[in-house]
C-alpha cells in the first residue's frame, strides 16, 4: 500500500486539483475578507462557508488561523484571536474533496500592506519555495533534496542577518544553524492523509504529489512566513497544482486593497 499510495493515478491527480481549486476561491475569499480587528476564527468561518459551497466534505486538516507571533508555534489551532494591524496572519489550510486533500500556507499582512521587514522575509521564504520546487523531479533523494533546501535556506538567513556565515562555519552538521529559523520539514506526500503514506528512501517518482513549505519563523520579530503549495512529479519535471493561487507579495497586497 505505501508503494501504491505514493503513485497517484490520473483520477486521483485531478480529485487532488480540484481540492486545490476549491482551496484557492476559499483564499481569495479570504483576502477581501481579513482586514484589522478581525477575529481569526471568523477567517476560518470563511474558509469553511467556500468549502461547503463547493461540495467539499470539510477541511482536510485542523486549520491553523495565526495572526502575529501565534504563528511561531508551529501547530497553532486555537484561532481565538484578534487580527492586530501591522501583524502578518499565516494560514495554513486546504480542502478534503472526494476523500483527497489540498494543503496550503499562505501568510497575508492583516491590514493589506507588508512592512518591508516582513516583504523582505516573505521574499527569501518565496524564493526558497521556488528554488526547491525546481529540485523536486523524479530520480530526486529525500535527504539530498532537504540538504539542498536547507543550504538555500542557510543563504537567506545569512542575507537577512538573522544567522551570520561564522554560525555556519561552526554549525553542528547534525542540527545545522538554519533550524534556530525553520525547525520543520520541506515536504511530505500528500494524498488520501495529509501526510500519506510513502517510503522516506524511495526516490521522488512521476506521480507522486508533495508539498513544499518552507518558512521563517521570528518570534523574537513577532511573525512567522511559512508558504505552502501541493506539486505534482512528472515525466519531464513537475507541475505546481497550486500555481494558480496569488503568491508574490504585490499581488496579495493589490488584490486586499482592490
Ligand atoms: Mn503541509
Amino acid at each position: 500500500m505505501r508503494q501504491l499510495r505514493a503513485i497517484k493515478s490520473d483520477i486521483e491527480v485531478n480529485l487532488t486539483q480540484k481540492a486545490c481549486d476549491i482551496t484557492r476561491d476559499a483564499f481569495n475569499r479570504v483576502l477581501k475578507f481579513i482586514k484589522p480587528g478581525v477575529m481569526e476564527y471568523e477567517v476560518e468561518a470563511e474558509i469553511i462557508h467556500e468549502f461547503i459551497r463547493q461540495a467539499a466534505t470539510g477541511h482536510g486538516y485542523n486549520p491553523i488561523i495565526a495572526s502575529g507571533n501565534n504563528a511561531n508555534i508551529l501547530h497553532y489551532t486555537d484561532n481565538n484571536q484578534e487580527c492586530k494591524d501591522g501583524e502578518l496572519i499565516l494560514l495554513d489550510f486546504g480542502a478534503e474533496y472526494a476523500n483527497y486533500n489540498a494543503d496550503m500556507t499562505r501568510t497575508i499582512p492583516v491590514n493589506g500592506k507588508f512592512t518591508p521587514r516582513q516583504k523582505e522575509v516573505y521574499n527569501s521564504v518565496l524564493y526558497v519555495l521556488n528554488e526547491s520546487k525546481k529540485l523536486m523531479v523524479a530520480g530526486a533523494i529525500w535527504n539530498t533534496y532537504h540538504e539542498q533546501v536547507g543550504e538555500l535556506m542557510t543563504e537567506q538567513l545569512i542575507k537577512l542577518k538573522l544567522i551570520s556565515s561564522t554560525d555556519v562555519k561552526n554549525q553542528n552538521p547534525s542540527y545545522p544553524a538554519y533550524k534556530k529559523y525553520f525547525m520543520h520539514g520541506t515536504s511530505h506526500h500528500l494524498g488520501i492523509d495529509v501526510h500519506d503514506f510513502a517510503g522516506r528512501y524511495t526516490p521522488f517518482a512521476e506521480g507522486n504529489i508533495l508539498t513544499c513549505e518552507p518558512g521563517i519563523y521570528i518570534p523574537e520579530e513577532g511573525f512567522a512566513v511559512r508558504l505552502e503549495n501541493d506539486i505534482l512529479i512528472t515525466k519531464d519535471g513537475n507541475y505546481d497544482l497550486m500555481g494558480h493561487i496569488p503568491i508574490i507579495a504585490e499581488e496579495i497586497e493589490e488584490i486586499m486593497n482592490a
